[in-house]
């Protein structure tokens, strides 16, 4: 079976780029190369580039995977997203990205991409725990294996923060405009949070260039959001029958996809908004309605579905109950909002629901529940800080957490081991017999986790003790179904 290289003999039903790929120069160095950003933004920039041009193709780059280039070099790039929406699937062949590169075996096209006048934006896919960020001052945690490998050796970065300041810093030196930098990760304020990140790195590592960082350099945020399963075999699969060709680089996602993206590039962008993406100045209600209700209940159902023995989100979606405690949860998290003019919290609830529950996407809850310690707090601990001071209830947010910390003991009811997956695994760790008060106390302790006025509350800490005891006394089933015949308020809509 040939490869995907070509669009020769393509099926008429795979929709391929709209645009001559050699006719548009890089533009964007993407750091990150992994299935989101396949399925994202050089989905959008495809988008642009057939709308409105440019030279704003994509240089991906892996810091330390070897798979993407493994798999896209081969390729010339190209690759197929399978789109799957309860209606059926399509597939479409992806043309943006120009190269797909590996810090650790392209290092020198790594750092002359990055320092190239034509290089405008470096966009960031790296997940929560590959900034290096210390939650609790907003800037550079030490402990971090890439800034500390960064701090010692700043002229050899191998890390998201020692490479960009010293791309900025080689730029700067040589006379060329800084690129901007757009996160498209799921933290709160992405593009505040990246530029104190690397203001701070460069405070200690080359002083002249922070004020230069702080100053010059545009850090728009951006709300990100499609759901795309780690790929698996079924993928090549499933590709390979609807595009008769064998491609090592497909990816699977659902076929919703939104980008708010904070309109500030003083050195242009693609026409983004060709694929639908909403330029605005103001992000961060699109950020926290997204993070609370979205990502919030993503990680509230993988943390109970997982241990209530679901694999795919979609089955936890037909356990009636835990379908419940989804609703319980948007509303509870919708509740915290502020209002968003043109956006009807209960419709996006509604929404939101119907995606979960979309049959033909193999989403695992396994996937959903690793870095649990990374994401907590933008999901959970944010919206219950405004629930707390609101007067809202906690319940629902006090219930994720214990399943959370449930989960983080590394055993199903039945006994069996599974791997956390957790940056802070080694953290997370407790004694043997631990009585659930003092689990609860010594994790919600770990520093950067939770904010200050949970811990100050008393009641906080004794409902989710009191849930905990409840999951591990009665097992997670018990503990989903008693839940869930709580009381039930309808999902506030935009206006109050
Ligand atoms: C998920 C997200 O794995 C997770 O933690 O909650 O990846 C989620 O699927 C995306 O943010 C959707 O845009």
């Amino acid at each position: 079976m040939s490869r995907l290289d070509s669009f020769d003999g393509l099926p008429d039903s795979v929709q391929r780029p709209g645009y001559e790929r050699n006719a548009h120069g890089p533009g964007i160095v993407h750091i990150g190369l992994g299935a989101f950003h396949k399925a994202h933004q050089a989905v959008y920039t495809d988008d642009a580039l057939a709308a409105a041009g440019g030279d704003w193709r994509i240089i991906g780059v892996s810091l330390r995977s070897l798979e993407p280039t493994a798999e896209l070099a081969p390729q010339k790039g190209l690759y197929t997203v399978i789109e799957h929406s309860a209606a059926g699937s399509t597939a479409r062949v992806i043309g943006s990205l120009a190269a797909a590169l590996c810090l650790r075996t392209d290092r020198q096209q790594v750092l002359d991409a990055l320092t190239a006048p034509t290089t405008r934006i470096v966009t960031i896919t790296v997940t929560e725990k590959g900034y290096g960020l210390d939650r609790t001052t907003g800037g550079i945690d030490k402990s971090h294996p890439a800034i500390a490998a960064d701090l010692a050796a700043p002229d050899n970065p191998q890390g998201l923060a020692g490479l960009l300041v010293w791309a900025l810093g080689q730029r700067r030196a040589r006379g060329i405009p800084p690129f901007t930098v757009l996160s498209c990760d799921n933290l709160p304020e992405n593009g505040a949070l990246t530029r104190s990140l690397l203001v701070d790195f460069a405070r200690h590592a080359a002083p002249d260039l922070a004020p230069y960082i702080a100053a010059e350099v545009a850090f728009p945020s951006a709300m990100v959001d499609r759901i795309t399963p780690a790929r698996g075999e079924e993928t090549l699969a499933l590709a390979e029958a609807m595009i008769g060709r064998r491609d090592e680089a497909a990816v699977e996602a659902e076929a919703f996809r939104q980008w708010v993206i904070e309109d500030n590039f003083p050195t242009g962008r693609p026409a983004w908004e060709a694929g639908g993406a909403i330029l605005t100045s103001q992000v961060r209600p699109y950020e926290e309605m997204k993070l609370r209700m979205l990502n919030g209940s993503h990680s509230m159902l993988a943390y109970t579905g997982f241990l209530a023995g679901h694999r795919y989100v979609r089955d936890v979606m037909a356990d009636p109950a835990l379908a419940a405690l989804v609703q319980r949860h948007l509303r509870a998290a919708a509740g915290t909002l502020a209002p968003l003019p043109g956006v009807d919290f209960a419709v996006y609830a509604e929404d939101l629901a119907e995606r979960f529950r979309n049959p033909h996407l193999g989403h695992e809850a396994y996937q959903i529940a690793m870095d649990g310690s990374e994401k907590m707090p933008q999901r959970i601990f944010g919206a219950a800080v405004d629930a707390l001071e609101q007067g809202q209830p906690l319940a629902p947010f006090a219930f994720a957490t214990a399943a959370w910390i449930r989960y983080t003991l590394g055993r199903t009811d039945a006994g069996e081991a599974y791997a956390l997956r957790d940056p802070r695994e080694a953290l997370l760790r407790g004694p043997k017999d631990e009585a659930p008060g003092a689990t609860v106390a010594r994790v919600l302790a770990l520093p950067g986790l939770c904010p200050q006025p949970l811990l100050n509350t008393p009641a906080w800490r004794e409902a989710v003790t009191r849930d905990l005891r409840v999951m591990l006394e009665d097992g997670m089933r018990a503990a989903i179904d008693s839940a869930a015949t709580g009381p039930q308020k309808p999902v506030p809509t935009a206006c109050g």
